[in-house]
């Protein structure tokens, strides 16, 4: 029922933004060809440079993508598993200060796993696929108990995937 009110909405939301379109689209229909004060050939420089910038400015904010897993011995590793609706994991008394290495997998459909810290910022986060281990590597700083969350629509209860799990201080 809700879904339906929402379609709706979203309906009349579009055709309330796409009818001053259409009605500069008909307007304009008779007038011919319209040249700005930027002229065709200005046009294109601008069009071709936003598309380098475009491709610049996406080429190094995803050039660190994907963080690698590092091999060191200090890292700890978690195995962490998606399940309609809930998540299972391994019991591993993780530490702050050394990489924690989290494989992820799913018995059934898609998850997200993401991983909130204690002021409910998201920190981390992968997707849990059939058929696949995902991994990601993240440092706990500080110690304290963590919240995950499924991330990716996965059903009726997919809301109740709430799980946490507990980083110690590491001893120095
Ligand atoms: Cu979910």
């Amino acid at each position: 029922m809700q879904q339906h009110t929402i379609l709706l909405v979203t309906i009349i939301i579009m055709a309330c933004v796409a009818l001053p379109f259409l009605f500069a689209a008909s307007a304009a229909k008779d007038k011919g060809p319209q040249v700005g004060w930027l002229g065709y050939g200005a046009q294109r420089s601008l069009v071709a440079a936003m598309l380098v910038v475009g491709v610049a400015v996406t080429g190094i904010s995803l050039a660190v993508w994907p963080h690698s897993v590092s091999a060191g011995p200090a890292r700890q590793v978690v195995n962490v598993t998606g399940h309609q609706w809930y998540w299972e994991i391994e019991d591993v008394r993780l530490v702050t200060g050394s990489p924690v290495v989290f494989n992820v997998h799913t018995e059934d459909v898609n998850h997200g796993l993401g991983v909130y810290d204690a002021d409910f910022r998201l920190i981390v986060q992968i997707q849990a696929m059939p058929g696949y281990l995902n991994q990601v590597q993240y440092t706990f700083e500080k110690p304290g108990k963590y919240r995950i969350l499924c991330m990716e629509f996965c059903g009726v209860a997919h809301h109740d995937m709430t799980s946490e799990f507990t980083v110690s201080a590491a001893k120095s």
